[in-house]
């Protein structure tokens, strides 16, 4: 028969187990964006724990708006592998432009994070990091209706051994460390040149901290590129060479 406290009993154990296990993973991922997501899958698909922490209560960050809330969005040919790899369609546009669905796009690169094994802790806020000799060792996080209710409610600590901020425009990670180590500096994004701020935002994917990588948005943001409006293949390549790149850190090349 269903009885509601063991529905509860249910909830809370399992989630009590899953959180127990996000305080110590090999990858943070901070941001459930395009970046993020791809990063996580990839991680998690070469053997590593990876928790990743978004602050909304849906996952996909700027994807669902497509370019002013028409739900399409525009990717390159140089990203059509990954959306292959996800299982998202796409379709031509003009042999340089390609057209895919938003919903399908969100909904695609959440589900196989999901699959592969990442653990997603939604309406958790990152508000601040850890810091030892050997550079970034975890995160700070609360419950984002903490933050919205200004309650005096104290965060938690989790450990990891590479942080990745994909908290796309804001860079939150990487602002944290900026103004608390003064090591690192924000150049701030810059005016809209798609084609440049596609090539750099896949390059510029790095370490810009001892164990703090920047994926998407946020390397803009770090490195002062241009911004480049709703074409989206850069945020996937960014992802999976942020990937590349804490994968080969941590030990796990293919
Ligand atoms: C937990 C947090 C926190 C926090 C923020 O904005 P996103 O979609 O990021 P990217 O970089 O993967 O993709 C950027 C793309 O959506 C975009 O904005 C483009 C291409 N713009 C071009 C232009 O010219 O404007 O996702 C970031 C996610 C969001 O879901 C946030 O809610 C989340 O990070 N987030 N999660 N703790 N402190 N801050």
């Amino acid at each position: 028969m269903i009885e509601e406290t063991t529905i509860t009993r249910a909830i809370v154990e399992r989630y009590a187990e899953k959180f127990l296990k996000g305080t110590r993973s090999d990858v943070c991922v901070v941001g459930g964006g395009p970046s993020g997501l791809v990063c996580a899958r990839y991680l998690a698909e070469k053997g590593l724990s990876v928790s990743l922490f978004e602050k909304k209560m849906s996952l996909g960050g700027g994807i669902w708006g497509g370019g002013m809330s028409f739900n399409k969005v525009v990717v390159q040919k140089a990203s059509l592998d990954i959306l292959e790899d996800f299982g998202v369609g796409y379709e031509p546009y003009d042999g340089v432009h390609y057209v895919v669905d938003a919903v399908e796009l969100a909904s695609g690169l959440i589900y196989a994070a999901s699959k592969a094994g990442v653990l997603i802790f939604n309406l958790c806020e990152v508000q601040d990091v850890m810091i030892r000799d050997e550079g970034v060792t975890g995160l700070v996080v609360n419950w984002t209706m903490v933050g919205m209710t200004g309650l005096h409610v104290d965060p938690v600590a989790v450990g990891c051994r590479a942080v990745v901020d994909a908290t796309g425009h804001e860079a939150v990670v990487c602002d944290i460390v900026a103004k608390k180590t003064g090591k690192l500096e924000l150049k701030g994004e810059k005016y809209m040149w798609a084609e440049r701020a596609e090539d750099g935002v896949e390059k510029l994917t790095s370490e810009v901290f001892p164990g703090l990588f920047v994926a998407g948005m946020s390397v803009a943001a770090v490195y002062g590129l241009p911004r480049m409006g709703p074409i989206f293949g850069g945020m996937l390549l960014s992802g999976r060479r942020a990937a590349e790149l804490v994968a080969e850190a941590l030990g796990r090349t293919p």
